[in-house]
């Protein structure tokens, strides 16, 4: 049985005290539940994150990391860094970074990587753009983008890589796939796993929808056979929300 994740993806959001009052929050309202609940929010959050979530079944962590180890690279921020905070996972290959950064496969290959090195389950993200979709082409572009994305990537277990599948023309804009067409690209990802990982492995692997997701479709989505939880951007941002996916 593969545990359910609802993985919330806070982007550029709210300022590190804001955050430690919401991080309160929550864990005065968690809710019972079978999911795992996890936060990656922004660098200056995770003090706080660890400081609060700390012993409440709520797991944290980045948006990024550095594909360095260590050294003079201005701005970086490493795996071992993020490590020391106690982060359990961290996304790598957002298409925000991928469209607005320009990181190519490769590069977030070797930041999946460095995150293995350290403990840290990356939540590697893949999806199509619209033009791609419309072509009818999304299935071999996201596998393609996984492969790529995955060169040198040999997590230790099934429980230390997690893979999001996000098409790009349902982040942000409200549009989300059918619980059907999220199904059958999910179907065909845990293929793809099983012809690199072995079929046990990747049987174990879990598979994250996201784009749009929010409380009034999430029950559709999980319900799905493959679809094992969310990433989840502009609904997390609200506790009530957020809380609402945990028992969706
Ligand atoms: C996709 C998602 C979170 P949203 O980027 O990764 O964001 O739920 O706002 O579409």
């Amino acid at each position: 049985m593969r545990k359910r994740l609802v993985a919330g993806n806070w982007k550029m959001h709210k300022t590190p005290s804001e955050a430690r009052m919401w991080f309160r929050d929550l864990t005065a309202h968690l809710p019972q539940t079978q999911a795992e609940p996890a936060l990656l929010v922004p660098f200056t959050h995770l003090p706080y994150a660890a400081e609060v979530l700390e012993g409440h079944g709520v797991h944290w962590g980045a948006q990024d990391v550095s594909a360095h180890t260590e050294g003079a690279y201005t701005g970086e921020v490493s795996a071992k860094m993020l490590a020391d905070l106690a982060c359990q996972y961290t996304i790598v290959g957002h298409s925000e970074r991928r469209s607005y950064h320009a990181e190519s496969d490769a590069l977030v290959a070797e930041k999946a990587r460095r995150l293995l090195e350290q403990g840290i389950t990356p939540i590697l993200c893949v999806g199509e753009p619209l033009e791609v979709r419309e072509a009818g082409s999304h299935v071999e572009y996201t596998l393609q983008q996984l492969e790529g994305s995955l060169q040198g990537v040999n997590p230790a277990s099934p429980q230390h890589l997690v893979i999001a599948y996000e098409p790009v023309w349902a982040i942000g804009t409200g549009k989300t796939a059918t619980p059907e067409d999220a199904e059958a690209m999910h179907q065909a990802i845990r293929g793809w796993l099983e012809g690199r990982y072995g079929a046990d492995f990747a049987g174990q692997m879990r598979i994250l929808y996201g784009g749009s997701v929010k409380p009034e479709n999430a029950t559709a989505l999980f319900a799905q056979p493959n679809i094992d939880g969310g990433l989840v951007g502009g609904a997390s941002l609200k506790l009530e929300d957020y809380i609402k996916l945990l028992t969706a």
